[in-house]
């Protein structure tokens, strides 16, 4: 198995974008109704307008422009709501201007100054590192090469990059990284060709969490997933078993969804792997417009949120610029002219490779304001907080709420934080990762009886698997409360290793299937004569959403 960066080829054609588009707020003026100063505004603008501000007498407006709103009917006034917000820190460094992408994901809006915060362990899994580049010097916590060469340095110059958008210092010089807590912690595992071989992933994200003792780790790369093809399709499950091991430890992992230029087809509509895994959240691109480029994986289910990805400025090996000059290296084009600035040290890129890293970062910046934080929290309050991308933010073929383009939308690191900061945190699920049934099923019973809050998600966690003792002639009967719409429970026999494939063979291991009883999922099973033992229970969420749940089992 093959994984190769998720970089895109320079020439990667983007759709076309609508104008700089922007979210308003529009007030009422005293007297009018606001249902008939919302229709007005939306004829005038095509715009969609939203009503969370009702209480102070405004609406929201997310259109291309407000020109115009102002003079019509029943408005009171109109105020830009995205504008960056005064109160928050500026970085110093110099080419901090040129990275446009740290306003658009609202990197630094959520403090009024530069706060100091407890270090966040961040692995890059990918090229090594220009350890010797000014932006990281007393950034790197740990570094360790799966291949040939020295983990402090980078023959392709993408693990770098991606460092440099996480953790280059705010020291007014150069670019400036977002995850300003962040400490690096390198595993050098591509080779020269350049791809990844599966041993070289698997032993780097052990070490990296198991001695490293990395917080989030960064994949920016992709193996191909092609359901409609067995034989291009590929699935590891040992990748699949050292992904669920990170998440088990509590690591938050993130993954570039891959990019077209390796698929059959362009635009490809399936995630890569490891982005398209249980529990991993999977990034895709948007050019500067707001538009999703060609080469952006398309996905259902495992495309959970963006970033930009295409003209993003960051580090780059000195030693690389010198030995190919300023000609591009496969994805990255020279980028910098300005004075007293080493060209040699930073390049413009592309791909969702160097989009996944703003979304490291923003996890990185999470577990630093709330270190307790499990990573389906952090999934949640990233995706969740997302900025919804429409057609009115440049972004043609998005729909309102998650899609296949933009997942749940654009990367909002100001509100994600505030979120952490002020709002309820979304519901953590202590039995995490229990996907399967055998080894990886969590034991129900034991202190907390029979009785368990946990969550399901369509698009991270389709499934909760308990194991459950039942003797002989022992009944059970479980029940969802509370459930989000679309979930189920299952009962599967002794010795079950797999839940949900779809060949016959295991399908006849299933016992039972949960009905509707008074509103709620319930299943009722009894033991036959001689068959005891450690039977699997599922939860299974079979529709889009996601919430919390109470399972409830007894035995009897
Ligand atoms: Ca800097
Ligand atoms: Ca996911
Ligand atoms: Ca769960
Ligand atoms: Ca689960």
């Amino acid at each position: 198995m093959i994984r190769a960066l998720a970089t895109a080829a320079v020439v990667a054609l983007a759709l076309p974008a609508a104008a700089a588009a922007g979210r308003f707020a529009v007030g009422i003026a005293p007297g009018s109704s606001p249902g008939r100063v919302a229709a007005r505004v939306e004829r005038a603008t095509g715009g969609s307008v939203g009503h969370e501000y009702a209480r102070l007498g405004a609406l929201t407006l997310r259109a291309a422009t407000a020109r115009g709103v102002e003079r019509l009917r029943g408005v009171a006034y109109v105020e830009r709501l995205d504008a960056r917000r005064p109160l928050a820190f500026t970085v110093q460094d110099p080419l901090a201007d040129r990275q446009w992408y740290l306003d658009q994901i609202h990197a630094f809006d959520a403090w009024p100054r530069e706060p100091a915060l407890s270090p966040v362990r961040v692995a890059i899994i990918d090229s090594g590192i220009d350890g010797d580049h000014p932006e990281f010097a007393g950034r790197i916590a740990a570094a360790r090469s799966f291949v040939d060469h020295s983990p402090r340095s980078d023959q392709q110059g993408h693990g770098t990059f991606v460092a440099g958008v996480i953790a280059a210092a705010h020291d007014r010089a150069g670019i400036a990284g977002i995850a300003f807590p962040a400490q690096l912690v390198v595993a050098k595992v591509v080779r020269r060709e350049p791809t990844i071989s599966l041993d070289a992933e698997v032993r780097a994200i052990r070490w990296a969490v198991d001695t490293a003792h990395a917080d989030v780790l960064n994949l920016s790369f992709a193996g191909l997933r092609d359901p409609l093809d067995p034989s291009n399709d590929t699935f590891s499950p040992l990748e699949a078993s050292a992904i669920d091991y990170a998440i088990r430890r509590g690591a938050v992992v993130v993954a570039a969804v891959g990019n077209s230029d390796d698929a059959p087809q362009s635009p490809w509509p399936f995630a890569a792997y490891p982005a398209a895994l249980p529990h991993v959240l999977g990034v895709s691109a948007l050019t500067r417009e707001g538009a999703v480029p060609v080469f952006s994986v398309r996905d259902h289910v495992y495309n959970d949120i963006t970033a930009p990805g295409k003209g993003v400025l960051s580090t780059f090996p000195r030693g690389l610029s010198r030995t190919e000059g300023c000609a591009e290296v496969g994805y990255s084009v020279c980028a910098v002219d300005a004075p007293g600035i080493d060209r040699r040290a930073f390049r413009r890129g592309e791909g969702t490779s160097f989009a996944a890293p703003q979304v490291a970062a923003a996890a990185a910046l999470l577990l630093a304001v709330r270190p307790g934080l499990r990573p389906e929290q952090v999934t949640a309050l990233l995706t969740r907080t997302a900025d919804d991308m429409t057609p009115a933010l440049g972004c043609d073929g998005c729909t309102r709420f998650r899609d296949p383009l933009t997942g749940w939308g654009r990367l909002d690191i100001a509100a994600a934080v505030g979120r952490a900061l002020d709002g309820t945190l979304p519901a953590p699920d202590q039995r995490e990762t229990n996907d399967d049934a055998g080894g990886r099923a969590s034991t129900l019973w034991g202190r907390r009886g029979g009785t368990i809050d946990a969550t399901l998600d369509f698009w991270d966690d389709q499934n909760d698997v308990y194991r459950v003792h039942l003797r002989p002639r022992q009944r059970l009967v479980a029940r969802l409360d509370r459930a989000p719409g679309g979930s189920r429970l299952f009962l599967w026999r002794p010795g079950t290793t797999r839940i949900d494939s779809t060949s016959p063979a295991l399908q006849r291991r299933r016992l039972a299937t949960s009905r509707l009883v008074g509103g709620d999922e319930q299943l009722t099973y009894r033991a036959p004569r001689r068959r005891g033992g450690w039977y699997f229970l599922q939860a299974k969420l079979e529709e889009p959403g996601a919430g919390r749940y109470t399972l409830k089992a007894t035995k009897g």
